[in-house]
């Protein structure tokens, strides 16, 4: 899987793909992810890459011909890269989503700054346009990293087991159980006996009830859409008649 980051700062990128999983996956060549300086692609000797908006108003808005090239350098290497426009005005990105994205082999990630991007570039380039939620950055560029950190991990491969990715919390749509590593006892506060038991089933079965009263307690939207078993509806019964 690919990624071509286009930003007005790719100093940014430095660092976060250096540590842990997505270092070990670039090192495999399992994932490759590279950055392209948009002013690179200015036409005029000062590199100009931004411009006051037509029509006046507060700010600058990104020029649409540094970009157009930046994109068309890309395609010209691959014509089936997919352009991905990161702004605050986009779908709002979910496990769904980043599934979708994950299938691609080719990611063209546009990060915007300042007032955004002149239209053209998206009547012209953009393929989709994606948001991390409902709040200000100050640009894409931590957008795309939290883009990349979640379609990377679902590359085969990156994770240990194929079966880590499907585990998560989102996939099954609950929340995840609560964990616990020794020692058994701290400061008073002890490990739920089940967990000591060795008895595989009773663990499997408090976990589940875990996952299913969290989830109540926390995001009972999440449970719309959840699939749920007849035995985990009748535990969710009991939780939510014990409100606990
Ligand atoms: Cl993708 N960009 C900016 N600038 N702000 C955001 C965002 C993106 N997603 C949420 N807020």
């Amino acid at each position: 899987m690919r990624f071509d980051i286009l930003t007005l700062f790719p100093e940014m990128f430095s660092s976060p793909f250096q540590e842990s999983i997505l270092a070990k996956a670039i090192e495999k060549g399992l994932i490759e992810v590279r950055t392209i300086n948009i002013r690179d692609f200015a036409l005029d000797k000062h590199q100009v890459v931004d411009d006051a908006p037509y029509g006046g108003g507060q700010g600058m808005v990104m020029k649409v011909e540094p970009i157009a090239r930046a994109i068309e350098q890309v395609k010209m290497e691959n014509p089936s890269a997919w352009t991905v426009y990161l702004t605050p005005e986009g779908k709002p990105l979910n496990q769904e989503i980043i599934k979708e994205l994950s299938s691609r082999s080719h990611l063209i990630l546009l990060c915007g700054r300042y007032e955004g991007v002149d239209e053209r570039v998206r009547q012209l380039f953009v393929d989709e346009e994606i948001s991390i939620g409902d709040y200000v950055l100050t640009g894409g560029e931590l957008a795309a990293m939290v883009l990349i950190d979640t379609v990377s991990r679902l590359v085969p491969g990156v994770l240990g087991s194929d079966k880590s990715a499907e585990e998560d919390s989102f996939f099954g749509s609950l929340l995840e159980y609560p964990q616990y590593t020794r020692p058994a006892s701290f400061r008073n506060h002890e490990v739920p006996e089940v967990l000591l038991s060795g008895n595989h089933q009773a663990i499997s079965l408090w976990r589940r009830e875990e996952s299913l009263r969290r989830t109540w307690l926390r995001r009972p939207e999440l449970l719309n859409k959840a699939s749920l078993s007849e035995e985990d509806k009748k535990i969710l019964e009991e939780i939510i008649q014990n409100k606990s």
